[in-house]
């Protein structure tokens, strides 16, 4: 008999929504979580400036109407801060605490196949046995600080975006140092420039972003939401991302330039992430993409009025949004400062973190603080962190060595009864992930109700489902342009990380459709066994 039910690691959106619905099913569970406190992206990613860029009306839970109806959110976008209230509340309202163990990181999850048990071991001694396993561990949640030569030297303060000091950090009179140019670089380097006395912004690869238009939420906007959040919802679930955004169904070609531009424009002006839904093809032809990536570049070129660092600001080698896209407030006007200095490292790389600051191949730069916004081992990081062992005491790091293989990004063959929460080969990352979250956590509790009341011990995924779904994916990903990017979907960032597109980007409401089918046909393509 095992010591509970289901062990979840991860204290985020996703461990608590899946430790409610365990409840809600009358099973025991304990989550693993490696912070202090819950959250996930939201306790670990303090930066300046860190906010969401899906809607604050959207980017929240469904499963509880009271829930949604009784919240309220400040802004369009809610800010870190709201953010993590609003899950501690959770927390305290769904009385999810006392199952959750904090400060506690899972190192190791090994299966026994004669039980039917996983056996859990954390860093602080811990040894649990659970039928289940659930993997809430999080796509953007395993940090990654790149290995500069000398960066152990460096007498100065350093910091990740991703693991930022509760306290906050003073930046005021410091020469300060920023290494990447992604999201997390892209709305903390507008306030950082602002206090510190100087900030080097150290650049990789320019990052195309469009302005937020953030302020505060629309009272109108709030009711009409509210009114209609069931409607809302499953209309979202069904969506291709998860976001209710304006979709043109045409080419970006079939139309004029004039009218394309015109169109652009009120994008831009409205703000946020539904710049890419502007026509059907931005994502799978080049010539169409090139007509947005233009109109971005014309805005650099505009905002930044120093030629020669628009010009570096100015992203050429890879097609719009096959990196994420950035959503920022005056990001390109801090390049008007005259306390910020742009360094681009395609043309002078980092030579090395030395003791007094950075020195790349032309100059050498003293730093008070260095900030590394140089994002995550995104998707596969926080799951291979941890020894996990399926049958035949096969691991997970050997079976993924080329790339993850999953069915459904939700299962992983040779590894009964563990569940990946928005797991490689599902669309995860490209879509509103609460939707995402959710979609997932129901598919889990519905597929574990279904195990109970065949009196099945456990479910696991065929290795031939999982073959034909990761042919899949990678034929679906081929068919757009996001192959084309050196980005963290292709696993890119990490040196020595396969080369493979991470995320499902068939669609949300494709994907769920396909999940509901395996589930109706008997969990097709897993084999029920014990
Ligand atoms: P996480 O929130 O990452 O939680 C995973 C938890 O698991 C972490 O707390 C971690 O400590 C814990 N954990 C991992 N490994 C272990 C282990 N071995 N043992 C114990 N605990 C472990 N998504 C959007 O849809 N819209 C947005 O606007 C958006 N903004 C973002 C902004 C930032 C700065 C970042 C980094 C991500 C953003 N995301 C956004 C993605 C965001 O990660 C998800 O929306 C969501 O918060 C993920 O929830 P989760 O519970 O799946 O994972
Ligand atoms: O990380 P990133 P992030 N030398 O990987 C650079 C979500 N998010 O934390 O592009 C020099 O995007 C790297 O350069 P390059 C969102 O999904 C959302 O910013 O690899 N530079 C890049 O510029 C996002 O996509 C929000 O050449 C190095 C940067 O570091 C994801 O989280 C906010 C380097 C890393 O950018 C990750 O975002 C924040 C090296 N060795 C995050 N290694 C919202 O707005 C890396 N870089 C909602």
């Amino acid at each position: 008999m095992a010591d509970v039910d289901a062990v979840i690691v991860g204290a985020g959106f996703a461990g608590l929504y899946m430790l409610h619905r365990a409840r809600a099913l009358g099973l025991s569970a304990r989550v693993f979580e490696a912070g202090d406190g819950v959250g996930g992206t939201w306790y670990w990613n303090r930066y300046p400036g860190a906010r969401c860029d899906v809607e604050s009306m959207e980017y929240s839970y469904s499963f509880s109407d009271e829930l949604q109806q009784q919240w309220k959110w400040t802004e369009r976008y809610a800010s870190q801060p709201e953010i993590l209230q609003y899950i501690n509340h959770v927390a305290d309202r769904f009385d999810l605490r006392r199952d959750i163990q904090l400060e506690t990181r899972v190192t190791a999850a090994v299966y026994d196949e004669a039980a039917h048990e996983w056996n859990v071991q954390t860093d602080r001694g811990d040894r649990m046995s659970a039928r289940f396993c659930v993997m809430a561990t999080g796509c953007l949640s395993a940090a990654q600080v790149p290995r500069f030569d000398g960066l152990e030297r460096f007498a100065g303060a350093r910091y990740h975006t991703g693991s930022w000091p509760h306290a906050g950090v003073d930046f005021t009179g410091q020469q300060v140092g920023i290494i990447g140019t992604g999201s997390s670089a892209i709305q903390s380097i507008p306030i950082i420039a602002r206090q510190a006395a100087h900030l080097f912004v150290f650049q990789r690869t320019p990052n195309f972003s469009i302005p937020a238009r953030n302020g505060p939420l629309d009272a109108e906007h709030e009711r009409w939401m509210k009114a209609n959040y069931a409607e809302y919802r499953r209309r979202a679930r069904e969506s291709r991302t998860g976001l209710l955004v304006e979709r043109n169904d045409v080419s970006a070609l079939d139309v004029t330039p004039e009218e394309r531009e015109r169109e652009y424009e009120a994008r831009w002006r409205r703000g946020g992430l539904g710049f890419a839904a502007t026509y059907v093809d931005l994502l799978t032809n080049q010539e169409a993409n090139d007509t947005a990536a233009e109109f971005f570049r014309a805005k650099i070129r505009a905002l930044v009025r120093d030629a020669a660092v628009a010009a570096t600001l100015t992203p050429r080698h890879y097609p719009i949004a096959t990196k994420r896209l950035c959503v920022d407030t005056d990001y390109y006007d801090t390049f008007n400062r005259d306390n910020v200095t742009l360094i681009d490292l395609r043309t002078m790389p980092i030579a090395a973190i030395t003791p007094r600051g950075l020195r790349t191949s032309e100059a050498e730069y003293a730093l008070d603080s260095l900030v590394f916004a140089t994002g995550f081992d995104a998707m596969t990081g926080a799951l291979l962190a941890i020894d996990i062992r399926g049958r035949g005491g096969r691991t997970l790091r050997e079976k993924w060595s080329a790339g993850p293989k999953t069915y459904l990004g939700l299962a992983v063959a040779g590894f009964p009864n563990l569940f990946t929460i928005t797991g490689p080969g599902s669309p995860s990352v490209l879509s509103n992930m609460i939707v995402s979250i959710e979609q997932h956590v129901d598919w889990i509790a519905e597929c574990i109700t279904h195990l109970r009341a065949h009196g099945r011990a456990a479910i696991e995924a065929t290795v031939e489902a999982e073959e034909e779904w990761v042919a899949h994916v990678n034929m679906v990903g081929d068919f757009t342009l996001y192959p084309r990017a050196n980005s963290w979907y292709m696993g890119a960032n990490i040196p020595g990380k396969p080369r493979v597109f991470l995320p499902y980007v068939g669609g949300v409401g494709v994907y769920r459709r396909k999940c509901d089918e395996v589930a109706a046909r008997d969990y097709e393509g897993f084999a029920l066994t014990g």
